[in-house]
């Protein structure tokens, strides 16, 4: 059915289509291009719409890790917009992660105003020459999966729609419309759209049975299947079968790189985040949403190892350069092709004599891996400056199903065991740095009733633009707890200086310039100036009643919080 609303402007129109659309918050960075919007919203709040709720996010940077965070919990997107080409650039951060991560979004930028004239909205300050670009789209257009600019009013349900629709399409991704402002300034009286969208996103897929039957074959065939998986957890559906499917076979699956909660830790057959050690004796790799599922200068399967990728898109596409093997490809929504793999696996019948063999020598690997993790935690536990991985011990005793935790790098699962779909989120594949504490907003904006625990190096911190993050949480009510594993460094560059030359001059000396963050900030007094409860620890024996008051004032007082841990350099 058509429906008809009142509007006075095309801004209006526009805000009015994604409210109908179920777009439930704008997320705003403005400048002059907003003025149409701005307008418009002064009209809809005075008419009592309040959707969608328009949030002030006074960085690019949290602006778009929160609706990327929004879209890793709930699925949907949101809308963002930020100002011409410059916003836009402070933007394009967050939108390679997102796009590389396969977060839907709806990215959009004022475009300057087009004409010198007389027309409502034409360039009327000195700003409106220099921000114009031949080419806006072109900024970002690598890593969106369509980019448009409104040419007319006329233009604006299809284009709402036809953006939803390819964003949330799989795989997902953020998409970019900009909007110039004499065309959001133009008058109308009323706008009328679909009540329902006719523009629906693709359904979910799953490969043909034949391929299916192929795979199930190739695995039942082979003596050492394992699997490796970075990010069907995106899914939290995905669990459940890639359970099911392990459990048929007996067969490992190794975390590598995980970006989401794939195949629960505690499960006897996921065998840790280390595959190197056990692919010279894989006969078949099955890579599950890896977009690198080893790094071949390092360790790579055995060049007769069969290779069979499960992913939206197996061959990665986006991507410029990427030769893993894909010996059979199964494209489409993984906890389909996972449900129908494990179906016909068990169609297959393997010999359960293999089976219990296999499970019960990667159940001992289980045990012994999970045992010199425990071990490794004990020795460092009482450590001052603390280690990183007596910090995720603690962090992990906070953690319950409904907890939702942010992990900007420093967390390490390996002392910080989850066990629920969904409730864990790594930094995403490209590491663009800056998206944890958006993201970790942008999750708590998706689930209010959840705890939210964000996890970031101290590195990670100062790129995510603390002040606004800080500032945000406290206007818009989001209560996050911040936990910063502050080494006063950049240890990702140190690694990789000594990886480079292992008996180099930097690693015998230990000068690594521009690796360092000394002297450090006080992180607390920067989460405090925006009303966080907030502490400094140093004694590895705080910490764990630190983190309990500070997770106390997030879920008692619905204050945000953050805890700067003082620990080791590297
Ligand atoms: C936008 C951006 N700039 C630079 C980098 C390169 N980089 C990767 S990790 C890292 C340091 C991160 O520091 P921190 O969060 O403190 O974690 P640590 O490495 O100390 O564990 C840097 C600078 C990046 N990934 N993204």
């Amino acid at each position: 059915m058509r429906k008809r609303v009142s509007v006075e402007s095309a801004a209006e129109a526009y805000l009015e289509l994604l409210a109908a659309r179920g777009i439930e918050y704008f997320l705003g960075n403005a400048g002059t291009d907003f003025a149409p919007i701005i307008e418009a919203y002064a009209r809809r709040e005075a008419q009592g719409q309040a959707l969608p709720r328009p949030l002030t996010v006074p960085h690019e940077t949290p602006a778009v890790a929160m609706a990327h965070g929004y879209a890793m919990v709930t699925g949907r997107p949101l809308a963002v917009m930020v100002h011409v080409i410059v916003g836009a650039a402070n933007a394009v951060g967050g939108i390679i992660n997102a796009a590389r991560a396969q977060v839907p979004m709806l990215f959009t930028a004022g475009r300057n105003p087009l004409t010198e004239g007389a027309l409502p909205g034409a360039r009327n300050r000195q700003i409106h020459w220099a921000q114009e670009s031949f080419d806006q789209g072109a900024m970002v257009r690598e890593f969106v999966k369509w980019d448009y600019e409104a040419r007319m009013p006329s233009q604006l349900e299809t284009l709402v729609d036809r953006a939803l629709a390819i964003a949330t399409s799989e795989p997902a991704g953020p998409v970019y419309l900009t909007l110039p402002r004499e065309v959001l300034a133009e008058r109308m009286e009323q706008v009328e759209y679909f009540e329902r969208p006719r523009l629906a996103a693709d359904a979910a897929t799953v490969p043909e049975p034949a391929a299916v039957e192929r795979a199930a074959a190739a695995l039942v065939a082979a003596r050492n299947p394992i699997v490796i998986v970075k990010a069907s957890g995106r899914d939290p559906g995905a669990v459940a079968p890639l359970v099911a499917l392990a459990e048929a076979l007996g067969m490992p699956v190794f975390d590598f790189y995980p970006t989401h909660l794939n195949f629960p830790q505690g499960h006897p057959l996921h065998a840790g985040f280390d595959p190197a050690p056990h692919l010279d004796e894989a006969d078949l790799v099955l890579a599950v949403e890896a977009d690198a599922p080893w790094f071949p200068r390092l360790r790579a399967p055995r060049p007769e190892a069969r290779v069979i990728q499960i992913a939206h898109d197996p061959l990665f596409t986006r991507y410029p350069y990427r030769g893993f093997a894909v010996d059979l490809g199964l494209a489409g929504t993984p906890r389909l092709t996972l449900a129908a793999l494990a179906e016909a696996v068990a169609r297959a019948a393997p010999d359960p004599a293999v089976v219990a063999e296999r499970r019960a020598r990667w159940t001992d690997e289980h045990h012994r891996t999970r045992g010199a993790w425990a071990a490794a935690v004990a020795r460092v536990r009482a450590d001052a400056p603390l280690d990183m991985a007596w910090v995720s011990r603690c962090v992990a005793d906070l953690v319950d199903d409904h907890t939702l935790v942010v992990n900007e790098y420093d967390l390490d699962r390996t002392a910080a065991p989850f066990d629920a779909p969904g409730t864990y989120f790594g930094a995403p594949p490209p590491a663009g740095l800056g998206w944890g504490l958006g993201a970790a907003l942008g999750a708590k904006l998706a689930a209010p009733e959840r705890t939210v625990i964000c996890c970031v190096g101290d590195g990670a911190y100062i790129f995510g633009a603390p002040t606004a993050a800080h500032w945000t949480a406290r206007a818009h009510g989001l209560p996050v707890l911040f936990v910063v594993f502050n080494n006063r460094g950049w240890n990702a560059v140190k690694r990789a200086v000594r990886f480079h030359a292992p008996e180099g001059w930097a690693a015998r000396t230990g000068v690594m310039p521009m690796s360092e963050l000394d002297p450090p900030p006080d992180y607390e007094l920067v989460a405090r100036s925006c009303g966080a409860h907030a502490e400094r620890v140093e004694d590895p024996e705080a910490l764990p009643a630190a983190l309990a008051r500070a997770l106390r004032a997030v879920r008692e007082d619905k204050q945000q919080a953050l805890v700067n841990v003082v620990c080791k350099k590297s």
